[in-house]
C-alpha cells in the first residue's frame, strides 16, 4: 500500500486555519482519498491532555524550555498513536499545526534556540517532514481582532503581546521563503470562501502533481 501524505496548516492566531480544515478534507475525499483531520497540540486523547497542560492558564509557571518540551511530548504521542499508523495505512493526514508552529512560537516568539528545537524535532520525528504546508497569512492586527471577537478566554499563548505575534508571523514567512517547495502561502485577508478555495486548489494541485487519485 502507498504511504499517505502529510499536509499541515499553519498561521498565526485568527488566520483562519480551523475554518478551512473541513473544506480541505472534503476536497481530498472527493478524489477518493482516505483522510484523517487532526491537530496539534493534541490529536489523541492523551495528547489532548498535554494540550490542556500547556495552554490552560494557571498559577504555576511554565518556562519557554518546558513549553517546548511539552509541545514535543504531545507531538510524540500524536505521531506514535495516530499520524504514523494512518500514514502507513495509506491515509492522508491534514494537521492543524505541527513543528513549524514550535519554530515560530517557541523559537521566534519565546526565543528558544533553534538548535534545541531542531534536536527535539530529530529525536521525535526523525525524517518525517510534511509533504505540503499551507501557511494562511494575515497581518497580526487582523488575526488578533478576529480571534478576540470570539469572546473566549485567552489561553496562555493567546494572551501574548502584539510584538510576540509579529515575530511569529515574520518567522512563518521566512520558513516559507526558505522552503518554497513545501510551503504554499495563502492570503488569509480574502473573504473566507476565497481562502477555502485557494487552500483546496493548492492541495489538489499537489495531488495532481503526485498522480494520486486514490489511496
Ligand atoms: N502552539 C505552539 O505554541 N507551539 C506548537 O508547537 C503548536 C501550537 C503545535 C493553540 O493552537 C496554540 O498552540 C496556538 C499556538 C500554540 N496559540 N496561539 N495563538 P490552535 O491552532 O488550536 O489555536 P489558535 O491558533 O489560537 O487557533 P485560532 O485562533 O482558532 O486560529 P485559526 O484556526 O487560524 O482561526 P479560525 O478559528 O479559523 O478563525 C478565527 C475567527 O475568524 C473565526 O471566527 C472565523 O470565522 C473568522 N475568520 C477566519 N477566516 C476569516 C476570513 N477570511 N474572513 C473573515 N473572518 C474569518
Amino acid at each position: 500500500m502507498k504511504r499517505g501524505r502529510f499536509i499541515t496548516v499553519e498561521g498565526i492566531e485568527g488566520a483562519g486555519k480551523s475554518s478551512i480544515m473541513a473544506a480541505i478534507v472534503e476536497s481530498l475525499e472527493h478524489r477518493g482519498l482516505t483522510v484523517c483531520a487532526t491537530r496539534e497540540p493534541g490529536g489523541t486523547a492523551l495528547a489532548e491532555r498535554v494540550r490542556a497542560i500547556v495552554l490552560e492558564p494557571g498559577a504555576e509557571t511554565i518556562s519557554s524550555t518546558t513549553e517546548t518540551l511539552l509541545m514535543f511530548a504531545g507531538r510524540g504521542i500524536h505521531l506514535d498513536n495516530r499520524v504514523r499508523p494512518a500514514l502507513a495505512a495509506g491515509s492522508w493526514i491534514v494537521c492543524d499545526r505541527f513543528t513549524d508552529a514550535t519554530r515560530a512560537y517557541q523559537g521566534a516568539g519565546r526565543g528558544v534556540s533553534s538548535d534545541f528545537i531542531e534536536s527535539l524535532a530529530r529525536a521525535v520525528h526523525g525524517d518525517l517532514v510534511p509533504d505540503v504546508t499551507l501557511l494562511v497569512d494575515v497581518p497580526v492586527g487582523l488575526g488578533l481582532t478576529r480571534a478576540r471577537s470570539r469572546g473566549n478566554a485567552a489561553d496562555r499563548i493567546e494572551a501574548e503581546t502584539v510584538a510576540f505575534f509579529e515575530r511569529v508571523r515574520a518567522h512563518y514567512l521566512s520558513l516559507a521563503a526558505n522552503e518554497p517547495r513545501r510551503f504554499r502561502v495563502i492570503d488569509g485577508m480574502q473573504p473566507l470562501e476565497q481562502v477555502r478555495l485557494a487552500a483546496c486548489r493548492a492541495v489538489l494541485d499537489y495531488v495532481d502533481a503526485q498522480g494520486n487519485t486514490a489511496s
